[in-house]
């Protein structure tokens, strides 16, 4: 392959490598609600973005990656989009968005929007149009419209559940008002799913990832990626299912859909990059996906789940890595989102581990242990082989925020289990720049909060916001940047390989990246001899008085130049 030069303004110098800039990129995700809001209104939007690109620059990413920007009611923090060519009026405008687009790559920072090809918000014309209609007009075939089972037609279609609790339909009313057919939504009922067997789904989405190309957008996120396609007659969920045979879930039929997409990414001089989000546990069949004719990157969701145990990591390292090597695509490396728990929170709680379904308020959380995990398991993902993600505040070790009252939280998930699901809101919170109370920088002095569209920030966060911690050697905003900085200058840093160096401690993570970087992460729960090594580079916490590794820390070595290969008797990891 021709080596490709990325352009580095940030950092100084350039970054060579043999394939394209997201095979070793570090993408920062803005939640723009949350980011900083310029307009003064207390809610995040672009001018607040703009207004903070220097501070992504200097934290020493390569992308932004931004969740949905669109018109939306916001009955799913934005994945219920009405117009995929706006930008909501709570954000900006348009010409905003283009303009933060080129502002940001002269700054060196690519951009990456979300697509919800999935579903539309309910006030969407296609759904407002099909509604209209009524039942057996072709505009309804864009979606899922079922007659109801039973003698009144009162019982939905099938048994399929809903990802935010409930049936995953909903009953229409006829244009008359009286009760009509029933729409699927694999997710809230304002978000009804397309039907991807329709031309017209087909044309028009890859209509919209020219739309935003064309106006320099470098890639796209593609929300649910895995559920766009189902079984043409709705059958219930059997989980005895083949390969790709599943109702809903990575059907066979999607690969088809990307690869179209694809094709679109390749027309253009610089070629967009297609990043999905790709719930399929099975690492053979997210391997498809990746396939060099479909996306270019996926989620890596398995690492984000894993708990943080040595053996739990490498086994989800290296299955990572074997699944994606079989197809030549790079792996990436997932700490956090907009979705799950925030890591110093998760990192603090006996099961470490994430999952949608064990989610509970009022789990007992040491934060002091969460975020010196958070702090280790930052430079684990930084090392690894492929591109790491890093979700706003992330970068500031913010817990997630639990005590939000029931009323002012905005999740779906929340509200539809009845409470009883803490839901996402927690780590959408705001973002704290500076000051010691809320907003904390995030609005313009004198604003006026709307509870009702903004998440409380909690007290207590002034330590946590970015100008204190910039001012402090010690901080999470330091080692972020320090460590984001350091993988860039690393040739051996990002995409390529890695080899394991063994200790003879199961507790203790080494690798070795070329023949002069190693990474080592203490999780076991006594102290870890280092090997032999020329320099540290960076540590996560400092050394202990012998010059071992404590519990919870990871270490960056220069390795002995002539490199040594280390043997057990020169390291023993005790
Ligand atoms: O809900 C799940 C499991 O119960 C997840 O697997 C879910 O499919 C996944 O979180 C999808 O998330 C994305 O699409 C959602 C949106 O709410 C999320 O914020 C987004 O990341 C619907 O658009």
């Amino acid at each position: 392959m021709v080596p490709e030069v990325t352009d580095d303004p940030g950092l100084g110098g350039t970054r060579t490598t043999d394939g394209g800039w997201w095979r070793s990129a570090a993408v920062y995700q803005v939640y723009v609600r949350a980011f900083a809001d310029g307009s003064g209104d207390g809610i995040g939007d672009l001018a607040g973005v703009r207004s903070r690109l220097t501070y992504l620059r200097d934290l020493g990413v390569d992308a932004l990656w931004f969740n949905p920007w669109y018109p939306s009611p916001w009955a799913d923090g934005g994945y219920d989009i009405i117009d995929y060519r706006a930008v909501d009026p709570a954000f900006g405008t348009l010409a905003d968005a283009e303009q933060l687009i080129a502002e940001a790559r002269s700054l060196g920072l690519r951009t990456i929007v979300d697509v919800v090809p999935n579903h539309v918000s309910d006030q969407h014309p296609w759904f407002r149009a099909a509604l209209a209609a009524g039942p057996g007009a072709p505009e309804r075939d864009w979606f899922w419209f079922r007659p109801g089972r039973g003698a009144r037609g009162d019982d939905p279609p099938n048994g399929w559940v809903s990802h935010f609790g409930g049936p995953a339909w909903t009953r229409a009313k006829n244009p008359d008002g009286t009760p009509g057919e029933w729409y699927l939504h694999l997710f809230a009922p304002e978000q009804p799913d397309l039907n991807w067997d329709h031309p017209d789904v087909r044309r028009e989405h890859e209509d919209v990832l020219r739309f935003w190309f064309d106006r320099g957008v470098a890639g796209v996120r593609i929300d649910s990626a895995a559920l766009l396609v189902k079984h043409p007659d709705l059958p219930e969920v059997d989980d005895d299912h083949g390969p790709g045979e599943h109702a809903y879930v990575d059907r066979s039929e999607l690969h088809d859909i990307y690869a179209r997409w694809r094709a679109v990414a390749d027309a253009y001089d610089e070629p967009r990059v297609l990043v999905g989000e790709v719930w399929v546990p099975d690492p053979e069949r997210m391997a498809l996906y990746l396939r060099p004719h479909e996306l270019h990157t996926a989620f890596n969701l398995d690492f984000l789940q894993a708990p943080w145990d040595a053996h739990r990591l490498r086994t989800s390292i290296d299955g990572t890595l074997a699944a994606h090597a079989a197809v030549g695509a790079p792996a990436t490396w997932v700490l956090s989102n907009h979705d799950v728990t925030r890591p110093v929170t998760r990192y603090g709680r006996a099961d470490t581990s994430f999952a949608f379904e064990t989610k509970r308020a009022g789990t007992p959380t040491d934060l002091a242990l969460g975020q010196r995990r958070a702090r280790a398991a930052a430079l684990l993902a930084m090392a690894l082989p492929g591109s790491v993600y890093v979700y706003q505040g992330e970068e500031l070790g913010l817990p997630e925020v639990e005590d939000i009252e029931s009323s002012r939280r905005q999740d779906p998930m929340h509200h539809r289990s009845g409470g009883i699901d803490p839901g996402r809101d927690g780590a959408r919170v705001p973002l704290p720049w500076s000051g010691d109370r809320p907003p904390y920088g995030f609005s313009p002095p004198g604003t006026e909060i709307d509870p009702e569209a903004t998440l409380p920030q909690p007290d207590g966060w002034a330590a946590l916001t970015a100008e204190a911690q910039l001012a402090d050697p010690g901080s999470m905003l330091r080692l972020y940047r320090a460590a984001l900085r350091l993988r860039h200058g690393e040739p051996d840093l990002g995409d390529g390989a890695l080899r394991w160096l063994d200790p003879a401690d199961a507790g203790v993570l080494a690798f070795a990246r070329g023949e002069r970087f190693a990474c080592v992460v203490n999780l076991s729960d006594a102290p870890a001899a280092l090997p032999p090594h020329e320099r540290l580079l960076l540590t996560s916490a400092a050394l202990d008085a012998d010059g071992r590794l404590g519990p919870d820390t990871a270490a960056w070595l220069r390795l002995p130049s002539p490199p040594n290969e280390i043997r057990e008797h020169e390291w023993s990891g005790q």
